[in-house]
Formats: structure tokens, sequence, C-alpha cells
């Protein structure tokens, strides 16, 4: 029965696939060692002003050497997939050329220890750490060929283990945040036609390693990517409404995901960037519009939309305010309600086969208790009301497979460092101690009895 006293209304599918997702330079450390190759993240983190306080990933939680200690906290969770990256620079460490067997064994290692465990890896092959040594990083177009060569030797390579990959992490990030806006490695502030032509690259890379992991994967291989759309809620529940979050998904996801899962750029992206629109090679489109097996998508924050009668086809996203709610990063507003939207804006948009939640999860801060436990409330919150509007989705039947928490453990935020932390687990990293936040402990009840309580 749904809903009610004693009812189900709360339930998710049974083969709900419950996870969590971190990234390579995030958590791994290991930085110089079995012959890693340098990446964009640890010039940028090395260089004094670009990171908070100096920090860097060189350590992090040194799961390069406590992975099976990781995969032990995965377990004792209860998860049945993991979401993690792949350092393309242990696989390549100058971007292409002579494969590094070293950093292919850690994969593997990896890989053969959560298969033991029972948990189905899910492998993202590009989550921002560039390798250093390939000239120009994203405003070359040769790395968006190099990306397909490695997407495709990782598949030949593991394809046999990993049955789910994601091309690229959060197109947006990896070009606006850090070729226009800069607060990212590599930290440049471009003119629009170039930063235009960085995220064609971007957009290339995913559609050639689509392609490249399709010819050298097992049958059976399904094939996505991590993206964080732009995502909206609606003023208010009605047909005008939420055409108008629809009109605005795909037009302000013109340069990323509507290219994508439309092959092409749509018209009104193009006049707009005018002589500053990317420069398209024969052949480009239809990688980009490759046929994909799933969309994750990586769901933390988005504004309302209404609709603007003004105009035909008008909306307008309204600006969140100082007084409205956020965690402790100052984007992440909360807005439980996008996991809802996000979801079904873009199945019905564009009706993928599959959808994932490859991240979702908050910043707080946490002090440690006396007992040297972190009772996250808020954490606990932010996650119980974002869950409610999954159930919303797997309820009504969008076509939603898993869900992926970020964080397993506090790691390192980027420009932020260790100062905003996404943990379930607390890190101790002046010993590497894990413990289990309450949130990880909520977590773990949520998942024993795939239901909201
Ligand atoms: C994602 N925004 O980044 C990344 O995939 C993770 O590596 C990161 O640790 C996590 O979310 C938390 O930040 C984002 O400004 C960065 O909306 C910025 C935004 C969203 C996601």
């Amino acid at each position: 029965p749904a809903g009610g006293i004693g009812g189900d209304a709360g339930a998710f599918p049974a083969d709900f696939q419950w996870g969590c997702a971190t990234a390579a330079y995030q958590i791994e450390g290991g930085v110089k060692e079995d012959g890693r190759g340098a990446t964009n993240w640890d010039v940028f983190s090395h260089t004094p002003g670009k990171v908070a306080r100096g920090d860097t990933g060189d350590v992090a939680c040194d799961s390069y050497h406590r992975y099976a200690e990781d995969i032990g906290l995965l377990k004792a969770l209860g998860v049945k997939a993991y979401r993690f990256s792949v350092a393309w620079s242990r696989i390549f460490p100058e971007g292409k050329g002579k494969p590094n067997a070293k950093g292919l064994d850690y994969y593997n290692r990896l890989i053969d220890g959560l298969l033991a465990a029972g948990i189905t890896p899910h492998m993202t092959l590009f989550h921002w750490d560039l390798p250093a040594a390939l000239p120009g990083g994203w405003q070359n177009r040769d790395t968006a060929l190099a990306f397909a060569d490695y997407a495709g030797f990782m598949a030949g390579k593991v394809s046999d283990r990993v049955k789910h990959f994601m091309t690229v992490n959060e197109l947006r990030c990896f070009t606006d945040l850090s070729y226009m806006t800069g607060g990212k490695a590599p930290g440049l502030k471009l003119p629009m036609g170039e930063v235009n032509q960085v995220r064609h690259h971007g957009v290339l890379a995913h559609g050639l390693g689509v392609q490249a992991i399709r010819a050298h994967a097992r049958p059976g291989t399904q094939v996505g990517l991590a993206d964080n759309a732009t995502i909206f809620v609606p003023a208010l529940e009605t047909p005008e409404h939420i055409d108008a979050v629809k009109r605005a998904v795909r037009e302000e996801n013109a340069m990323f995901l509507t290219a994508i899962m439309e092959g092409r750029y749509i018209d009104s992206y193009l006049a707009a960037q005018g002589k500053d629109a990317p420069k398209v090679q024969a052949g480009d489109m239809a990688a980009i519009g490759s046929p994909l097996d799933f969309v994750s998508v990586n769901i933390y924050t988005g504004n309302t939309v209404r609709a603007d009668v003004t105009k035909p086809g008008g909306y307008e996203i309204l600006p969140h305010l100082p007084q409205s709610p956020r965690m402790a990063s100052p984007w992440l507003y909360v807005t439980p309600e996008v996991m809802y939207w996000g979801l079904r804006t873009i199945h019905e948009l564009w009706q993928p086969k599959a959808l994932y939640v490859s991240e979702n999860g908050c910043s707080a801060d946490d002090p440690v208790a006396a007992d040297g436990k972190v009772y996250d409330a808020d954490r606990v919150m932010y996650l119980r009301n974002y869950l409610t509007h999954l159930q919303r989705a797997t309820r009504e039947g969008l076509p939603v497979k898993g869900y992926f928490l970020w964080s397993l453990m506090d790691n390192f935020e980027w420009e932020d460092g260790y100062t905003k932390l996404f943990g379930i687990h607390h890190v101790d990293f002046a010993t590497q101690k894990r413990t289990p936040k309450m949130s990880a402990d909520w977590y773990r009840e949520l998942i024993r009895t795939n239901r909201l309580v």
C-alpha cells in the first residue's frame, strides 16, 4: 500500500543502488608515488594564494594507501555501489604515451577489493585532475583526443569488472569555473570566445570518450557522464511554470548537457555567442551526441524559475536572497525540491534510459563532541529533505537507478582546502583516523530499511 499510517509511502525500489562518492585528487594523496605524473591541481594548490590556508591534496585522506580501510567503511555502511575517479596521471603520467602499470595496479586492487566486499564500482574517468604535461590543458583540442585514448585504454583494462563508466565530472566546473571565473585550476579568466572553445573541448572529450569506451569495453558496459546540470524548481506546480523550468534547463545548459543530449548547439546559444561561438569540426557534434546508457546528475542546489508571460518562451530565474538558508559552503543554498524537479525535467526533456544522482551532500561546520563523534544534525536534516524528493521521483516512476552521497569522508574540497567538509565520516587529518558521523549512522539505517522514516 502506498501512503497512510503503516503504508509504504517512504519506500524506495527494491533494487535501488545506494552508494557513496569520492574523487581521486580529493582523497588519494600519494601524489608522487609509483610514477604518478603531476596534475593541474598539484600545480594550482602549490601556487600561493589559490587554495584556502595553502592546503593541498599531497596527502588528503591517504586513500592511496588506506583504500582497504575505506572499502571497510563502505561495507559497514551497507552501500551497494561506490563511485570513485581515476587519476589520469597515474595511468598516463604525461597524459598520453606510455601507460604506467603501477598506477593501473592501484585501481585493480581497489576494484577487486570492492567486488570482494559485494560493492559495485562506478568509475569516473576525469574528475578535474588533468595531467600537467598536456600543453594548454582544456584550451587545446588535443586534450580531448588524449582523453579518449585514456578512456578507451581504461575500458579495455577494467570492463571485465567495471560495468559503469562516467566520462567526465561536472563540465561547468572544469571549464567555466576554471577558465572563465578562475577559482579552480588552472585559474584563468579568458575572454568568452576562448571559454566557449574550452567548453567545446570538454563536451568533445566526453563524446570521443564514449566512442572509445564502446570500442574497447566488454559487451554490457554502461556509459554516461556525471554532470552538474543547472536545474530549477518551478515557482508553482502548474503547467506554465513547469514548462518555464524545462525551457530554462534546456537554455542554461546549451553548451553542456543540451549539446550532449541533442547532438547540436541550439540556435539561441549560437545566436547569443555570435562571433564568440565555438569552432566546431566535422564529426564533433555526432561524437558529442553519442547515445548514452544513463545520465548522472550531481544535485546540490537550484534556483526557482517562474514563467515570464511578458515575452513568448520567457522565464525568470529568481535569485537567492541573503536570508535564504544555506549550508557551510556559500554557494550551497538548501533547495530540496530541486532533487525531484532536476530529475523530472531531464527525464521529460530527453528521456535518458536511466538516471543516477552521482552526488548529493553538504558541507556543515560540525564540531567534534567530547566523545570523539560528530553529531551533524544539520547534515541529516539536509539529506532527509533531499531524499524525500528523491523518493517522490522513484515513486512517480522516473527511471532513477541509484544515489551516491557526497562524500564517504571529509576530504580536500578544492579551492576551499580542508575548510569545508562534506564527509559522513570524520577524518582526523593528523592521524588519518576515520570516524562515522551521526549522518553515517542515519544513512546506514536508511539503506538497511530502504525507506525514509
Ligand atoms: C562538486 N556549485 O563540486 C564536485 O564534483 C566535488 O568534487 C565537490 O567536492 C562537491 O561537489 C562539493 O563541492 C561542485 O558552485 C562545486 O554549484 C561547485 C558547485 C557545485 C558542485
